[in-house]
């Protein structure tokens, strides 16, 4: 049964059909299929479909912003299973998508397992140009400032945000965390980030790592 419901999960999210995305993902959970599971096993791989047919020109830009809104509309329901309540706070983290790029799904995910894992998130949305990071770090105090990028060329909003961080005399107080599609730590090493993760998961792991440093 779990198999058909995140069949029928992947299916809804590569048609970007959000009504049914919604109504299957809560008949998995209904069914006893965990968020996790439906995250990881149906609206994940769904998405990388989406992208691999735009690649290779079946899919196109409204198409992908379709899928995602189907994906946002499963993730209304997976988003309080998948952030634990009532964690004690343990750091604030300023989130945002780089200069340059609009896209917000995996950051979206990558902030909601650091809440769940017990930071208070200010988020900067996207397209955040450099010195709005700055401004953040001087207001907010944070511990850590995640920066996600998804097509390689605002990259280099990564490397620009960094410079504006050190030009305000901000960088040392904070640690830097990079992520998204594009990114390697081979990478985050080069452009003297303190930390990488490759998902959402792994980001809220790395991000307790980091302020327990
Ligand atoms: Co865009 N897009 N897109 N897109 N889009 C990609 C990224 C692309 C790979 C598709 C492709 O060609 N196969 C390609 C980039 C190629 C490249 O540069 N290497 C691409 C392109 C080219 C474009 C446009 C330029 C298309 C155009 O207009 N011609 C355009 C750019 C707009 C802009 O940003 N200025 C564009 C637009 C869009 C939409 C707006 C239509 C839409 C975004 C909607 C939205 O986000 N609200 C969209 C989508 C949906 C995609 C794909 C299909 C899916 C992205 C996604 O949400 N994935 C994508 C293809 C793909 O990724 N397979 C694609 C699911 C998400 C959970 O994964 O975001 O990778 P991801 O996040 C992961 C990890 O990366 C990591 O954890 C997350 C969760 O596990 N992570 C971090 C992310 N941030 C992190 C931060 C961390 C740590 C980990 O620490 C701080």
């Amino acid at each position: 049964m779990s198999e058909q419901n995140l069949d029928a999960i992947y299916y809804a999210v590569l048609d970007g059909n959000a009504p049914m995305a919604r109504d299957e993902t809560q008949k998995a959970l209904d069914a006893g299929v965990t968020a996790e599971a439906i995250l990881y096993q149906a609206c994940i791989p769904a998405m990388d479909e989406v992208g691999y047919q735009f690649e290779i020109g079946e899919k196109f830009v409204p198409e992908m912003l379709i899928a995602a809104r189907a994906m946002d509309s499963a993730m209304g329901l997976l988003r309080p299973l998948l952030v634990e309540e009532g964690v004690q706070q343990i750091g604030t983290v300023v989130a945002g998508t780089v200069a340059g790029d609009l896209h917000d799904i995996g950051k979206n995910l990558v902030m909601m397992m650091m809440e769940g894992a017990g930071f208070k998130i200010v988020d900067l949305g996207t397209d955040v140009a450099p010195q709005k990071f700055v401004e953040a770090v001087k207001i907010e105090h944070p511990d850590i400032v995640a920066m996600s990028a998804l097509l390689t060329t605002t990259t280099r909003s990564i490397i620009s945000t960094i410079q504006a961080l050190e030009e305000a005399g901000v960088r040392d107080q904070v640690k830097i965390m990079v992520g998204g599609a594009p990114i390697t730590q081979e990478f985050a090493d080069k452009v003297g980030a303190d930390g990488f993760a490759v998902d959402a998961g792994s980001a809220a792991r790395k991000a307790r790592e980091l302020i327990a440093a």
